[in-house]
């Protein structure tokens, strides 16, 4: 038996992986009929089906990227410039994509349930694109700026920027309104995730390796709490065993079947 099949089958014995997605559904959809406040988690995996890359796994920007010469505090302070190219590069990349079926269903759950959070590691803009209306987003958003030295946030969808852009108030350097390893999110953000999870009596994961803090541990507190919480990812994760239901498949597939 694959590694897959053996995961599957010790989470929901017996059938296909098909049967046993469609049973996960159905169970889900119910638990989302009487649901009073969900809370959804999203990661990079939502996206991939509009063309934007993961971090992790095959074609990640990981594979191709050292995430310490480009995604931290230090490496901006190295060398500006490429971490710029790097952002540039991907705002070029983003700028022409549009939200898929999984976002759209994400907004409109969120116009069916009463209480409706969308918590996302995505820094690309896309579910705001889709219609979802109440939005934590976690690391930030690569359509903003934030200056080095007055720390103004500003919306900015210039593609591409100008190499080293500079504040209007201040001139001193802009940098990408995202959160790097090793930096703090902001603690009014990460507190509004928390207080919607403590509300909440369904939780989705999905798109996300749950490998990165403190967003990983999101689903587990929300199941500490008493939550009921479903994972959606293409291929299992290490906390899939942790969770009450478990579905193997594509976000933009799975979700509007929710529907
Ligand atoms: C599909 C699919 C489809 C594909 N359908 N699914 C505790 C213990 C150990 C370490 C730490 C800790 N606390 C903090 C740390 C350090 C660090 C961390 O977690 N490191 C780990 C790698 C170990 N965390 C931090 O530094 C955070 N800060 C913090 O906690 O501050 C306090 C502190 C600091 C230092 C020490 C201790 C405390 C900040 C994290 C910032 C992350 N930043 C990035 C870059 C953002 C900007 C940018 O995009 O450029 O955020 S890194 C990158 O990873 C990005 C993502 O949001 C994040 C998560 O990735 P995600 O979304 O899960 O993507 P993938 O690619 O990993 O997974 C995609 C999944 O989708 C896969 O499973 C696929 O199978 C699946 N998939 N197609 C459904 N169609
Ligand atoms: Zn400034």
């Amino acid at each position: 038996m694959s590694k897959i099949g053996e995961w599957v089958s010790g989470r929901n014995p017996g059938g296909s992986a098909e049967n046993r997605a469609e049973a996960g559904i159905k169970e889900l959809k119910e638990k989302l009929w009487w649901a009073r406040h969900v809370t959804v988690l999203t990661g990079a995996g939502i996206s991939a089906e509009s063309g934007v890359p993961t971090f992790r796994g095959e074609g990640g920007l990981w594979k191709q990227f050292r995430a310490v010469d480009l995604a931290t505090p230090e490496a901006f302070s190295r060398n500006p410039k490429l971490v710029w190219e790097f952002y540039n590069w991907r705002r070029e990349l983003l700028a022409p994509l549009s939200p898929n079926p999984g976002h759209f269903a994400l907004a409109e759950i969120e116009r069916r349930v009463p209480h409706f959070t969308l918590i996302t590691q995505n820094i690309d803009g896309l579910h705001e694109k889709a219609g979802s209306c109440n939005i934590i987003e976690l690391h930030g958003n690569i359509w903003k700026v934030r200056c080095t030295r007055c720390q103004r946030v500003l919306d900015d969808r210039r593609v591409p920027l100008p190499e080293m852009p500079a504040c209007e108030s201040c001139g001193s350097l802009l940098r990408p309104h995202v959160v790097w390893f090793g930096e703090m999110l902001e603690p009014q953000v990460l507190n509004a995730a928390y207080e919607a999870i403590g509300n909440s009596d369904l939780m989705i994961v999905t798109g996300t390796s749950g490998t990165v803090q403190p967003a990983a541990s999101m689903g587990v507190q929300a199941k500490r709490n008493g939550a009921s919480v479903a994972e959606i990812n293409f291929e299992p994760t290490p906390l899939s065993n942790l969770y009450d239901i478990s579905i193997l498949g594509k976000s933009g597939e799975i979700l509007p079947q929710l529907l």
